[in-house]
């Protein structure tokens, strides 16, 4: 009998040492195998007489339903685990932010755009688009350019070919003629009204846009971004030039201490023009005077070129360099950073 425990504990023990299915069977057939230990002592009771048959038969029979019992366990906890194993290798951790696919995000230049846009559309502007390929009319002689104007010289201005007088031939030096074409639109709008004596909505109007320019070094670009402004009507003054240009400066760089200076200068679509300088009172910039674009009160030719009566309507204009506004909101300090495509320096914007 203590033979027979001795043999189930030492079956239980190397079931328990099997640590997989394959080692638990070989371990079976040690003992209940075709000449396993149980099956050995089976066929050493040959010999014996029929009453030590049934008592250690008995026996034999019990201590082969322990073992079946604790292989049967050990299978069972084998299979468990490997279930365990496999459900853990697979495990989900559903509380885990999602992998997100990378984001392209607007160019600093365009954020200056979206900023410009609405800073102006709060103050009653539209947004006008147009051609970059202009024609001579637009460009330069709609707003009073004399035919002699350096500006018109294959040095400054880039012409497409195939252009004719009336046909496009050139990329734009400004966003002006945008500026004109919309004003032509408007006054066509109210032609009647005005043909009758009566007056039209003002015009107040942006042009954002690209520009181009026979220049390239660390402060030019032949391509830039420029953004027009037009406000003309019965009764526009400088004043009001004044106000819509210190609004959109302290908006645009979030600061009330910021002053402005109107410097007298030339331009020949505007009489008299102004360049307009912004002094920071504050931060890195403080104390210098930064030029920050070009006015001026629309020349009487010019509002003439837009269908209007130069002796009634009236109105100012003022041109800014986008790209030069961005450099000075962020503490960029060469513009071709703007041009080189380098995600280094476009993903500190996002
Ligand atoms: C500059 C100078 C300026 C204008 C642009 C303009 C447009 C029309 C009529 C009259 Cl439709 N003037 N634009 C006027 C004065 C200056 O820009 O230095 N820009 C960066």
């Amino acid at each position: 009998m203590n033979e027979l425990n001795i043999v189930v504990d030492s079956a239980k023990a190397a079931f328990g040492q099997a640590l997989t299915p394959a080692d638990l069977e070989n371990a079976k057939a040690l003992y209940l195998g075709k000449s396993g230990r149980i099956t050995e002592l089976m066929k050493g009771m040959a010999a014996l007489s029929v009453d030590e048959k049934k008592t250690l038969g008995a026996a034999i029979n019990l201590a082969k339903q322990a073992i079946e019992a604790a292989l049967n366990n050990r299978r069972q906890a084998l299979a468990d685990a490997e279930l365990q194993a496999q459900l853990q290798a697979e495990a989900l951790d559903v509380t885990l932010p999602g992998r997100q696919r990378g984001q392209g995000g607007l160019h600093p230049v365009s954020l200056t755009m979206e900023r410009i846009e609405a800073i102006f559309g709060s103050m009653g502007f539209e947004v006008a688009q147009g051609p970059e390929i202009e024609s001579d009319w637009f460009n330069f002689t709609a707003l009073n350019t004399p035919e002699d104007h350096p500006a018109r010289s294959m040095h400054d201005t880039f012409y497409v070919e195939g252009g004719s007088e009336t046909a496009p031939n050139l990329l734009r030096t400004h966003t002006s003629p945008m500026q004109i074409r919309h004003a032509v639109q408007h006054v066509k709008r109210y032609r009647a009204r005005l043909d009758a004596g009566q007056s039209m909505p003002e015009i107040r109007v942006i042009a954002p846009g690209r520009t181009y320019r026979v220049d390239s070094d660390a402060t030019h670009s032949p391509m830039f971004h420029q953004c027009e402004g037009l406000w003309v009507g019965e009764n526009v003054s400088f004043k009001d030039l004044k106000y819509v240009f210190t609004d959109l400066c302290r908006t645009f760089f979030e600061s009330n201490d910021l002053v402005l200076r109107f410097r007298p200068s030339f331009f020949p679509f505007t009489e008299p023009s102004a360049e307009i300088d912004i002094q920071f009172q504050a931060g890195t910039l403080a104390g210098r005077w930064l030029e920050v674009a070009g006015s001026g009160q629309v020349h009487p030719n010019v509002i003439r070129n837009m269908g209007l009566d130069p002796e009634k309507y009236i109105g100012f204009a003022f041109g800014m360099g986008m790209d030069r506004l961005t450099m000075l909101r962020y503490g960029v300090n060469d513009l071709r950073l703007f041009f080189d495509g380098d995600i280094r320096f476009l993903s500190q914007f996002q």
